[in-house]
């Protein structure tokens, strides 16, 4: 804390470094690095509309959609502050078909794996929805030196070392978890720094909020359709008034729920037999916060961060948020 009462990512990162001994500051100039290039997505996504960088990029991303020209721009921006920092040895980004091992000068000795979803929510770009970035930070496994493999890549979410996001929204935060609880940092553009806004954030047990695409309820598991059902019900013995809201931006939508409390639905589909979101991009990183704030994240039949994964771009169904919220969708699932 200083005389303006604000403490600033910088200046969290170094007091919590301290509670690690064997910290020597490589994971603290890490995440100093993400929050940099954080700032520089902010600036271009807050003036996204005046530089005629909107509309599509007209390249097809390995997902199979239009990718805007952020994307780009956020994608190149996390390839080379982390190749600058040094710290990383590979990078593997929701925008690439394949793992990058980084180039920087230092990065072969990186001892740091990183997974980026650079821009995800971007076909809200150019509604003005808020969009965000994920990421997940991994150690590596191969030796230091040697070229980064897959292996490094493909690891469950009990071995993170830390994940978060960062939500372009009404302001930018940064909001991100080592395993020791979930702190929320605002962009204050005045100094160019992320302050701490928002310590300690637990999710609530219990809530009103349930977020789903409704638009895909015809294909959807039966479970699922019994919950969608179950929560419409006028009972007024327990008082069910659930909202309703989904905006169609996972960042926007787990972040909401984050701080009110909630059910994030994306399951099973016709049109994604596996879910439409990626375990190792979306998945994985936004369970370690959801858990770590208090709640919970499956497929419905499997806790999220137990599963080991077997490909980069792999997709799973997920349901996250509220703990009693998750386990009443699982329940439903699991009547016969
Ligand atoms: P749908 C955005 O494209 C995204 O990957 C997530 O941010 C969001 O939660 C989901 O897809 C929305 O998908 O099928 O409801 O439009």
């Amino acid at each position: 804390m200083n005389e303006f009462n604000v403490t600033t990512l910088g200046q969290f990162i170094i007091q919590k470094q301290q509670e690690y001994t064997f910290a020597k500051g490589e994971f603290s100039r890490l995440l100093r690095d993400i929050g940099i290039a954080a700032k520089v997505i902010s600036r271009e996504v807050n003036k996204a509309g005046l530089t005629q960088i909107l509309g599509d990029h007209g390249s097809i991303n390995v997902q199979g959609e239009d990718v805007k020209k952020l994307d780009i721009i956020a994608n190149e921006m996390f390839i080379s502050t982390l190749s600058a920092g040094g710290e990383v040895c590979v990078l593997a980004s929701e925008e690439e078909d394949t793992i990058l091992p980084l180039k920087g000068t230092f990065s072969k000795n990186g001892k740091y794996v990183v997974c980026i979803d650079p821009l995800d929510g971007s076909s809200n770009i150019d509604v003005n929805v808020s969009i965000g970035t994920i990421f997940s930070i991994y150690r590596r496994l191969s030796e230091p030196g040697t070229e980064p493999n897959l292996q490094d890549v493909l690891q469950s979410g009990n071995k993170l070392v830390a994940a978060g996001y960062v939500i372009y929204g009404s302001s930018t935060m940064l909001v991100y978890s080592t395993g020791n609880g979930v702190n929320g940092f605002t962009l204050d553009p005045s100094i160019g720094e992320f302050c701490l806004s928002h310590p300690d954030i637990k999710t609530p047990t219990d809530a009103k909020i349930y977020s789903v695409n409704e638009g895909n309820a015809i294909e959807i598991p039966d479970g699922v359709k019994k919950y969608l059902d179950w929560v419409k019900q006028d009972d007024k013995a327990t008082n069910r008034p659930y909202s309703a809201r989904y905006i169609g931006s996972m960042v926007a939508d787990f972040h909401r729920n984050l701080l009110k409390g909630g059910v994030f639905i994306y399951p099973a589909t016709a049109k994604s037999p596996n879910g439409k979101l990626r375990l190792m991009f979306e998945c994985i990183p936004m369970s370690f916060i959801a858990e770590q704030a208090g709640g919970k994240s499956t497929t419905g039949s499997e806790r999220i961060l137990d599963i080991e994964p077997s490909e980069l771009h792999q997709r799973v169904p997920v349901i996250m948020g509220s703990e009693n919220m998750v386990n009443k969708v699982v329940e439903m699932i699991n009547q016969n």
